[in-house]
């Protein structure tokens, strides 16, 4: 095993105290997979290209030595196209700031894909860097026939290529051995040839860069080569005096010439590459066998089967998020409720009780209780990412998604705002086109992030009944896929418009990569589950505990005395005349007459009054009101203050759960507060509602603007107030038996 100490002497002198390691390669090669399993980190992994989208570092230390990872998003040339493969090249050629460069590439290439994938790295080790090669995938190149020899490969390219399967740390170690022994190698010129006049205007052009701006030799050859060839460039060089006209001029020289400048990159570097490959696949025993991904495929990404089946699998997801997450759900409410009247039991009554009990333990509890069904929602994401379906649905999506002004691109994002809008909103980076982008930024929003799921279940629990329809699914879950069927469409109605007005523009054509069929590797589940409960409970642990603190004193102060007199003594006055279930019926009515005056008169009760009389026509009354109000600092919220708001940690024997009090919740004229149609109102209003400073936070930061993220939190809530009433008028006058 190789130690500091076996390292050349003129190397061990050079060694930098911490070695800085950049890991690139196309999108979808098992980069990140291989930055967890060096750094023990856990980044997202999926089986979709484009996952990553922002460099992410971590640091290991071997043989005594400190080693930094970065992780980048998988780029299909050195030639960016879009932002995210504009990350990559900046920090191989250290244009990142101020970041110092790298000192060992890895580049990885997926065995399957050894063509393609060999052209960026090629582009990549013409840099000179000291480079290794990760071969990843041979596992599934070798499944199928067509493993990839290492050793034939590691002599065309002159850098030591090291087998990888990170997903079970094969090759990990030698991995680590092989970086340390490449610090400080230069890597030799490969054998391929760009042609020699275009080679001969390049070097022209770099002599000219590099009377403007000294730079590294290779930097400067690889600027060149950008600046010359690339018609679409953005590389802010061009500006450089004289440079924008010398390119013309180098241009116009070679098309006299008759030479192909566009494809003369392409073109040479291709004709080695198949050369290459010629050698390198292992002619197996075993002969080739036809994948069956393209017999599945042809049925998944089928116009009309390929939708079907993503709206059955659509509706499988969301009746099972009702249907397995009940018996959970009950064990959750039973704890708390357990909780609530343990610690009643156990103190003195007065404002810390109520406090505990009200305030803090049924608050979170009944946030928590929707933990199970967090759980199963990104249980499925997870299933669709990595198993590779979700670049099929793409595929299908991509006609609908056309008539929408958007393309194919958009749907990923869009698919992963069922989790949550902010990584959403960062994968946009994959989308090209700035007008396309900044529509799916503004459309991304409305769908269905999962902190509204703890709202829509609470409403659907308590006021959708589970009417079985066929073959096990019920009028709940089809509320509930309804309610996201409803945010796409509005999602994609806003992109349209944005389209149509502010954002107008041609479309781009729409390319995807799908990606085989894998096993979705237990790991990468159980850890993008497990991250997400994680986040969730602790967010009710901290954020949602501090709300639910302040929510409880301002809707418990300024607490009036004399009411709790009068209400003791008309008490007092109907134990005296009335008795058995008669008086148990009357209690409870002045229980809730009293909470109801007490919160009236509180702080809350107050605010909720203000906002009454706007939120009236969407048949909302002043206790939602102090809801929505305080669903503005997290949507969960919503859930815990209703709680709160309600009265049900109440710890007496008759305890209710929060959705029996929101069942029996009742006008001063003895009507129902809730009806169906307030519950499928609550739940459009959350749907359109701008309601988390994240999201507007995000947009801020990829926008590089305010005035993206206050358009977002304009329309968002003039579309939800204008909907609610538009739905909730109709709805009582055309369907009065749901009012
Ligand atoms: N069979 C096999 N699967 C692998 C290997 N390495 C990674 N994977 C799987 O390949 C998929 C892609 O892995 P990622 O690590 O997300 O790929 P990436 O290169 O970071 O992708 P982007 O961030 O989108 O560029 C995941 O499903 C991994 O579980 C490997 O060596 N063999
Ligand atoms: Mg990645």
């Amino acid at each position: 095993m190789l130690t500091s100490q076996d390292l050349p002497d003129q190397q061990k002198g050079t060694l930098p105290r911490t070695i800085r390691v950049a890991l690139v390669g196309n999108p979808n090669t098992g980069k990140t997979t291989l930055f967890n399993a060096l750094t023990g980190l856990k980044q997202k992994v999926a089986n979709y290209p484009g996952v990553t989208v922002e460099r992410k570092s971590g640091i290991f230390s071997f043989e005594g030595l400190q080693i930094e990872v970065i992780d980048l998003p998988g780029a299909y040339s050195l030639r960016p196209t879009n932002d995210v493969e504009r990350i990559t090249r900046d920090v191989l050629l250290g244009m990142m700031g101020s970041e110092q460069p790298v000192d060992v590439v890895v580049v990885c290439l997926d065995a399957g894909n050894l063509e393609r994938n060999l052209y960026f790295a090629t582009q990549v080790l013409d840099l000179g860097l000291p480079g290794v090669v990760a071969l990843t995938m041979n596992d599934e190149a070798a499944s199928m026939g067509q493993p990839v020899d290492p050793v034939v490969l590691e002599q065309h390219l002159g850098r030591p290529v090291v087998e990888t399967v990170a997903p079970t740390y094969k090759g990990i170690t030698e991995l680590k051995k092989v970086i340390l022994q490449a610090v400080g190698r230069e890597g030799e010129d490969l054998p391929w040839s760009i042609g020699e006049k275009v080679l001969h205007a390049i070097e022209h052009l770099a002599a000219e860069i590099g009377k403007h701006k000294p730079m590294e030799r290779r930097i400067l050859r690889q600027v060149s080569v950008e600046l010359l060839l690339d018609r679409r460039g953005t590389n802010r060089m061009i500006d450089l005096p004289g440079i924008r006209e010398l390119v013309g001029k180098l241009r116009a020289e070679l098309e006299w010439a008759g030479v192909k400048w566009v494809e003369s990159e392409s073109i040479g570097r291709y004709a080695w590459i198949k050369s290459v490959i010629e050698t390198t696949r292992v002619r197996s025993e075993e002969k080739f066998k036809p994948s069956r991904s393209d017999k599945v495929d042809r049925v998944l990404t089928h116009p009309v089967f390929g939708l079907a089946i993503f709206l059955v699998v659509m509706a499988v997801v969301f009746q099972s998020i009702y249907t397995w997450a009940g018996p959970f759900m009950d064990m959750i409410d039973g704890l708390t409720a357990a909780s609530a009247s343990a610690v009643a039991s156990s103190m003195p009554s007065g404002p810390l009780r109520d406090l505990l009990t009200d305030g803090i333990i049924s608050g979170v509890g009944a946030v928590l209780i929707f933990l199970p069904q967090i759980i199963l929602l990104f249980l499925f994401i997870v299933l669709m990412e990595d198993s590779g379906y979700l670049s099929r649905a793409a595929f299908v999506m991509n006609r609908h998604m056309r008539r929408f002004g958007l393309t194919g691109h958009a749907f990923i994002p869009m698919l992963s705002g069922f989790a949550c809008a902010i990584p959403a909103i960062m994968s946009t980076r994959n989308i090209s086109d700035p007008r396309t982008r900044l529509a799916t930024i503004m459309a991304v929003p409305l769908t269905s992030c999962s902190a509204r799921l703890p709202v829509y279940a609470l409403m659907i629990g308590a006021l959708i009944p589970a009417t079985p329809l066929f073959a096990g699914f019920t009028t709940q879950g089809f509320v509930l896929l309804g309610a996201y069927i409803f945010s796409i469409c509005a999602a994609l109605l806003v992109a349209r418009a944005f389209r149509m007005t502010v954002l107008k523009g041609r479309q781009q054509p729409f390319i995807i990569e799908l990606p085989p069929y894998r096993v979705p590797s237990w790991k990468t589940v159980l850890n993008s589950v497990w991250e997400r409960g994680r986040m969730f409970v602790t967010q009710a642990g901290t954020i949602i505990l501090a709300i639910n603190i302040i929510l409880w004193f301002i809707a418990y102060f300024p607490h009036d005395n004399s009411l709790q007199a009068k209400y003791d003594s008309q008490r007092g006055a109907a134990q005296a005349s009335l008795s058995g279930d008669e008086l148990e019926l009357r209690l409870e009515e002045l229980d809730s007459l009293q909470s109801g005056e007490m919160l009236r008169g509180s702080i809350a009760g107050k605010l909720g009054q203000v906002i009454e009389p706007v939120i009236e026509p969407l048949g909302f009354d002043w206790k939602i009101g102090i809801g929505l109000l305080a669903s503005f600092a997290a949507r969960e919220v919503f859930v815990s203050t209703m709680a709160i708001v309600y009265n049900v940690g109440e710890a007496d024997e008759t305890s209710v759960s929060l959705m029996d009090a929101i069942r029996n919740e009742k006008h001063a004229d003895g009507q129902r507060v809730y009806s169906p149609l307030v519950a499928l109102n609550i739940i459009i209003f959350f749907i359109l509602a701008c309601q988390c400073m994240g999201t507007v936070a995000v947009v801020k930061r990829e926008t590089n603007s305010w005035k993206w993220p206050l358009v977002m939190v304009g329309y968002m809530t003039a579309l939800a107030y204008v909907t609610c009433l538009v739905f909730y008028q109709l709805g009582i006058r055309f369907f009065p038996g749901l009012a």
